[in-house]
């Protein structure tokens, strides 16, 4: 395991999952997905968004004209299933905490999905951090500050890259600007998971 590198507060632990962690996460997250399947996220405002959206855990976040927020269950009804052990160690090698997340959300990009620059400000403490592991082909991520006015500068996320934003970049702004398509060979049909670890505290 190597040490994780700083960028502008975001502590980036590049390659921490090799191929057979990330083949054994991607299995783990089909159980997940047959149980609580991708749905079609739908911003306050009415529009679609880009990318396909589920979760894990004792509660998920969701959007829709209701607004952006964590529910107990799926849009389905059934609770979210359980977050796989597998992602909770990665949580804990990374963190150093004994709290658990309370939310895995998953995010799938397929080809030309994006995700716009935004804070994860729904949660109640802004203290515990939030962790995403990138999974198959490679995003360009942008990050900025926790002004929105600070600027921004941009980094590859490559399938089996760690990122924490904890202390001050917990709210630092960021986003998915676009996708090296078919730049990995993880998942079959090309395409990129996100596991953004959260806890939720309320
Ligand atoms: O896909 C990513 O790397 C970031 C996802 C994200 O920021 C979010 O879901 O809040
Ligand atoms: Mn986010």
């Amino acid at each position: 395991m190597t040490d994780p590198r700083r960028i502008r507060g975001f502590e980036l632990w590049q390659d921490h999952l090799d191929r057979t962690a990330q083949e054994a996460l991607v299995a783990d997250l089909r159980q997940v997905v047959t149980l609580a399947p991708f749905f079609v996220p739908v911003t306050p405002g009415g529009r679609q968004m880009s990318v396909r959206m589920t979760a894990a855990g004792r509660l998920g976040w969701v959007t829709d004209r209701k607004g952006y927020r964590y529910e107990p269950a799926h849009p389905s009804g059934q609770p979210w299933p359980p977050i796989p052990d597998r992602v909770l160690a990665i949580w804990h090698e990374v963190t150093g905490l004994q709290r658990e997340p309370d939310c895995c959300l998953i995010n799938f990009y397929g080809k030309g999905a994006r995700m716009g620059l935004h804070q994860d400000r729904d949660e109640g403490d802004f203290s515990w951090p939030v962790v995403s592991v990138s999974l198959g082909d490679s995003a360009l991520f942008r990050m900025g500050g926790t002004d929105r006015a600070a600027g921004t500068e941009i980094l590859w996320l490559h399938s089996g890259d760690v990122l924490v934003m904890g202390g001050a970049a917990r709210l630092a702004w960021h986003g998915v600007d676009r996708l090296r398509h078919r730049s990995s060979t993880l998942l079959p049909q090309g395409g990129r998971i996100n596991l953004t670890l959260r806890v939720v505290a309320q």
